[in-house]
């Protein structure tokens, strides 16, 4: 339950008046996060309005407060395509039958997913019209003319960008939605050390993503031949793992497509003989995903906990009136505690509603995961101090006023790095090294993440996916570490006792 009064009415609108709406504590969560994870997490996204339902499955509108976090994502990641001279473009949403068909080898799997556009008022088009599952085939045509047409190489560009795939598997907001915003990046160099090289640095920023701003541990790797993206020489993700439900989940991913595409879409150049060579491609993309992993790793049973690094807001600053006390000081103390934080560039607003108690407040914000929250008391007043309080652990300390900006921008960054050590913390008690396969069954029953050596054969993979079917899927490798721990000679692989070949990270997965 929320620190309050204990009253479960969610949405406080059968309240009428001022006097009767003072006493209701509203917003806590019917749920808790241990004992009913998925109903949790979708009462948390709501009541936290983050996320409000459409009355299409699987679609969902994205309110303020998570546009909020998406905006601050993109923040770092603009400065970052910047600093690497990748270019901000924008390519149309529709894409046409010939060109999508350009890709069929890879779209074969693909296909129930995509959306068409039929109609328009009364009449069938001609053709039908895609809309965007991905955007290679939009965007290739252009990368042919312009790099032969201008020799433009390397050619770097990304956009921000809504995607429509019309999956039928139990949608969940933003961990997989029919219709999802991501940043996706199409690059093209004339040689693959180029594009080896990229990937790795796109994978470090997604790393950082997670890490430093989401405050959640990820796993660089290598994808197995058989989770690769058909379309890819191989392909690299970051992945995270989710405690409660023992699963693993791609936070991001970067894809070196060789000349799979070059070749597709007559991608080419002339080299220095004047000879024809075909384009090294990357793609690589993070989506709106990111956020839902973020509610899922740090939320607790009161609502949401948000890393001060990506919050909209970062400090609450709620007055809180004592009988006579002179409200007008109060009101006007807790203004100036917020013009003097947003003067130092810290993102603080003030709750000075009067027609919810504090204790209402306390939970609103906490619902809401805002990392600190500010109190301002007679008491406070009369010492010229103010009262702060963690989200993230509850821990409240006394900040004199003449320390304010300091004091705050430090608890700020012990919240941003405590929550990531927690978060660490969890995740590595979760892993699990299994070197026989009955260690690993077992483990997979303990919803562990799985670190076992493994002989790299695709049919070993799907043996192992077909033995360990279960209602909720089945097991599966997420990545091969990046930073592969050491495999000592004569090493075997936990499922077919062969010689082993790397380490790699298996488990169920959403
Ligand atoms: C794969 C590949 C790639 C650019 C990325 O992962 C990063 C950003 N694209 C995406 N993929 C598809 O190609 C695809 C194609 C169709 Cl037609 C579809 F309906 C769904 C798809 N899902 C993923």
């Amino acid at each position: 339950m929320a620190g309050g009064k204990g009253d479960n009415n969610a949405t406080a609108s059968v309240v009428r008046s001022t006097k009767e709406r003072k006493k209701v504590t509203a917003l806590c969560l019917t749920n808790s996060k241990d004992s009913n994870f998925g109903e949790w997490y979708s009462e948390v996204v709501t009541v936290s309005e983050m996320i409000r339902c459409h009355d299409i499955k699987g679609c969902h509108i994205l309110l303020p407060w998570s546009m909020g976090i998406w905006k601050r994502m993109q923040n770092f990641f603009e400065t970052e395509m910047e600093e690497m001279k990748v270019e901000l473009c924008y390519f149309p949403m529709l894409a046409s039958k010939d060109a999508l068909q350009k890709e069929k080898d890879h779209i074969k799997g693909f296909a129930p997913e995509v959306a068409w556009v039929t109609r328009s008022g009364d009449s069938d088009l001609e053709v039908p019209i895609a809309i965007r599952p991905t955007s290679e085939t939009v965007m290739y045509p252009t990368y042919s003319d312009t790099i032969r047409g201008h020799r433009k190489l390397p050619l770097k560009l990304y956009q921000w960008a809504n995607v429509v795939r019309w999956e039928l598997t139990n949608p969940t907001p933003f961990i997989r939605s029919r219709e999802f915003l991501w940043q996706e990046g199409h690059t093209a160099y004339a040689t693959k050390a180029e594009a080896d090289k990229e990937v790795l640095e796109i994978l470090e920023l997604y790393r950082r993503l997670y890490e430093e701003y989401l405050a959640i541990p990820v796993v660089k790797g290598k994808k197995s031949e058989m989770e690769k993206f058909a379309g890819a020489l191989y392909t690299t993700s970051v992945e995270a793992f989710i405690p409660n439900t023992g699963r693993g989940i791609q936070g991001a991913t970067a894809h070196c497509l060789g000349q799979n595409f070059a070749n597709m879409f007559d991608i080419n150049y002339e080299d220095d003989k004047g000879k024809k060579a075909m384009a090294w491609q990357n793609s690589w993309a993070y989506s709106t995903r990111t956020i839902g992993v973020m509610v899922m790793v740090h939320g607790d049973d009161k609502g949401l906990v948000l890393p001060p690094k990506v919050a909209k807001v970062q400090v609450i600053v709620v007055p809180v009136p004592y009988k006579d006390a002179d409200v007008k000081d109060m009101l006007n103390a807790c203004s100036a505690t917020v013009k003097t934080l947003c003067d130092s560039g810290i993102l603080a607003k003030s709750d000075l509603r009067d027609n919810y108690s504090p204790g209402w407040k306390y939970c609103h914000w906490e619902m809401k995961g805002v990392p600190l929250r500010i109190e301002i008391g007679p008491k406070d007043l009369a010492n010229n101090q103010v009262r702060a309080v963690r989200r993230d652990n509850g821990a409240k300390v006394d900040i004199p006023m003449t320390k304010l900006v300091n004091k705050v921008k430090g608890m700020l960054d012990t919240i941003q790095q405590s929550m990531f050590d927690v978060a660490k913390q969890k995740r590595d008690a979760c892993i699990q090294v299994t070197k026989t396969w009955d260690e690993f069954i077992e483990a997979l029953g303990q919803k562990k993440l799985i670190l076992a050596p493994w002989c790299d054969e695709e049919e070993v993979e799907k043996e192992v996916k077909t033995k360990t079917k279960g209602a909720t899927g089945s097991a599966k490798t997420l990545c091969s570490p990046i930073d592969q721990p050491e495999l000592p000679e004569g090493t075997l692989c936990f499922a077919s006792g062969k010689p082993a070949k790397k380490w790699t990270y298996w488990g169920r997965s959403y």
